[in-house]
This record gives C-alpha cells, sequence and structure tokens, in this order.
C-alpha cells in the first residue's frame, strides 16, 4: 500500500484571516513565470489551463522593504542584516518598545480595486508574540481615519517569520475605518491592538515583501465554495458566517460521522511541481475532546493510493487550525482526484468539523 503517515504538523493560525502559505518567496516569482508561460502558449494554440493563467493579474508590490526608495518612512527602519529579511536584500525592522511597528506613506498610490476579493499579502516576523497585549492591527488605504483594517491574535502569530495573506473583502476581523481610496492606496500602518494604552514591552518585528495578489500561493485542490467541479461524498457545501475562512463557503460536516469530508474532483489536478512541498488546508473542530484520539487527512487518487496524514486532537485547537502538511517526494502522486477527513475511532460523539481551502503550495 502507497501510505505514509507524516507526523510534521505544524498549526500556524490566523485567526483573522483568509489563509497563508509557508511558501518561500514564491510569490515574487509566481506570477512572472505564469506570464511567461502564457506568452509561449499564445504562440502556440492557447488551451483551457493557459486561459486561466491569462486572467491571473500580477500581484502589486506595495514595497519590497528592501529600500525607502518611493517611500515616505515614519516608523521603522531598513535592516540589510543577515536573517533579518525574507525576500531581497532588506526589510522594515522595529526594536522599541512602541504601540507602532511600521508606518509609512507611498510617494506613488497604487489602485487595488481590481484585488477586492484577493489578498494582502505581507512576511512578519516578530520575536516575542507574548509580548503583545493584544494582538496586532494591519491598515491600508488613505489614512489613520480612512483605511481598510485587519485585527490579528496574537495568539495566531508565532514566534519568528509568519507569513499572512489577509483577505481584502470585508468580513468580521477586516472592516473599513472611514471611506478609504483604495483607487489610491498610499498609507500602510501596523501597530500594536490594545485595549488600554499601558507600557508597551519591547519586541522585535520585521515586515517583508507587502504585496496585493488576485490569487493565494500555490495550486488549489478546491476552495470549498461550492461542490461545481467534484463529487462531495461526505459533508455537506456551507456559506454560514464564521463557517468557512477563504472566499464564501466551505464543507462542513454536523453531528456523529465518522468520514466528515469526502470528495471526488471531476478532473485530476496535476501537482508535480509540489512534490516536496506542502498540503494546505484550514480545519475547523468545535471540541476537540470529543475525538477519541485524532483525525486522518487524505490526498491522492483513492484511499489506497494517496498521502495520508494522522492528527492528533492534541494538535487541534476548538477554532479554525491551519495545516501545513508535508508532501512526501518519494510517493510520486501527480495527479489528485481524492481527498478525505475521517475520524480514527466511531466515538459517537455529535462534532462539528469544516474544512476549507485544500490548496498544495511549495515548502
Ligand atoms: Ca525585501
Ligand atoms: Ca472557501
Amino acid at each position: 500500500m502507497k501510505r505514509i503517515i507524516a507526523l510534521f504538523i505544524s498549526t500556524i493560525l490566523l485567526l483573522s484571516i483568509a489563509a497563508c502559505g509557508t511558501f518561500s518567496p514564491a510569490a515574487e516569482s509566481n506570477t512572472p513565470l505564469e506570464q511567461d508561460k502564457v506568452t509561449e502558449a499564445d504562440n502556440e494554440e492557447t488551451d483551457e489551463e493557459d486561459t486561466d493563467v491569462l486572467e491571473a493579474l500580477p500581484d502589486v508590490v506595495i514595497t519590497n522593504g528592501d529600500s525607502t526608495d518611493g517611500i515616505e518612512l515614519l516608523f521603522g527602519s531598513v535592516t540589510t542584516t543577515e536573517g533579518e529579511y525574507k525576500e531581497g536584500s532588506g526589510a522594515f525592522k522595529s526594536a522599541e518598545a512602541d504601540v507602532k511597528r511600521l508606518h509609512f506613506f507611498l510617494n506613488n498610490p497604487v489602485n487595488i480595486t481590481e484585488y477586492l476579493n484577493g489578498y494582502l499579502y505581507l512576511k512578519f516576523c516578530i520575536d516575542k508574540p507574548d509580548n503583545l497585549e493584544t494582538g496586532l492591527i494591519v491598515d491600508i488605504g488613505t489614512d489613520s481615519t480612512n483605511c481598510r483594517r485587519w485585527l490579528i491574535a496574537k495568539e495566531d502569530l508565532k514566534s519568528g517569520w509568519n507569513e499572512l495573506c489577509l483577505g481584502l473583502s470585508v468580513g468580521k476581523y477586516e472592516y473599513d475605518v472611514g471611506s478609504p481610496d483604495l483607487t489610491n492606496l498610499v498609507y500602510v500602518k501596523i501597530h500594536q491592538y490594545v485595549s488600554n494604552s499601558g507600557a508597551y514591552k519591547r519586541m522585535i518585528t520585521i515586515v517583508d515583501d507587502i504585496r496585493v495578489m488576485e490569487n493565494l500561493p500555490g495550486q488549489a485542490i478546491t476552495n470549498c465554495d461550492s461542490t461545481d467541479e467534484l463529487a462531495l461524498k461526505h459533508g455537506l457545501l456551507t456559506t454560514e458566517t464564521r463557517e468557512f475562512k477563504e472566499g464564501e463557503g466551505a464543507f462542513a460536516s454536523f453531528g456523529a460521522e465518522i468520514v466528515r469530508t469526502e470528495m471526488t474532483l471531476n478532473k485530476p489536478i496535476d501537482i508535480t511541481e509540489y512534490a516536496g512541498g506542502l498540503l494546505h488546508l484550514w480545519l475547523y473542530i468545535d471540541n476537540r475532546d470529543k475525538l477519541q484520539s485524532s483525525l486522518t487527512v487524505e490526498l491522492g487518487s483513492d484511499s489506497e493510493n494517496c498521502y495520508q496524514w494522522t492528527i492528533p486532537k492534541e494538535n487541534l485547537k476548538n477554532d479554525w487550525n491551519e495545516l501545513y502538511l508535508d508532501l512526501d517526494e518519494s510517493l510520486k502522486i501527480e495527479e489528485i482526484t481524492y481527498f478525505r477527513l475521517l475520524q480514527n475511532e466511531d466515538n459517537n460523539e455529535n462534532i462539528t468539523v469544516i474544512v476549507d481551502d485544500i490548496r498544495v503550495v511549495k515548502d
């Protein structure tokens, strides 16, 4: 049997946000590479897949953090120290005990109105997330009283580098302050989310590679927004607020079930270029203690030919969990038509389990 159990599981949890990949500077290479492909295809015959690529908008880079060219930097400074940037040659760093973490204006406004179903992406490093009082606020827009705002709980940041993909559409944790002009985005500020202004603790924060992108990185298996391209054999589509993490829906399973989600895709998805990468998914569970031991995730062509991961209940929290699971290179599974999430025991307990944004990304 072509199976493995991958023990690695990391739960980078971004409560307030859509989703995010642990890919390395892949974001900056995605669009140019894909555009190259389109150009080549256009010279020959454009097939269906290439037409999809053609529709992707290029990322809008707000700053690569390498310098202050084109930027009026009001808080933070450029670091070029090895290990203190993730992309290019530098990033914006702050090491003060201050409510502000990064604040700048762009000299040349950017228009992001075509990306409002997309994502604000940034690489964010923090040495001591526990030194935040509550969390972070990320603002972009016109000025401090006219901006789109995201709230990020400190529990959803890990010590070290985090990759944040903040959904640009307005939701529970993302909303407008005033009336930001997103045709002329000039203002970016990252600051602490505090309930009362006290003495701020010292911490180091670094921000690199801030960009706006239309699509999440990697290759979607399904965004779980509809059942158009697949047969959902266990679970059902939900579009209730708070019951999805990305887009407009997710696949939910309520009550006592062993198999929580099972689907077969109408068309195989080629993941060859993601061998050795990661499977990403959002997984919600309302009460992990009602599991006897664990959940299993399967991805492949069927239950006999698949990657398989066992996730102990201790590795989950009672909320949304963002999972990144290793795609073992040696398995050589190239085409995906099958996904399943199941409990490892039948404990006859009523549990709610939801999955969203199933996607493969590069490591
Ligand atoms: Ca950089
Ligand atoms: Ca979704």
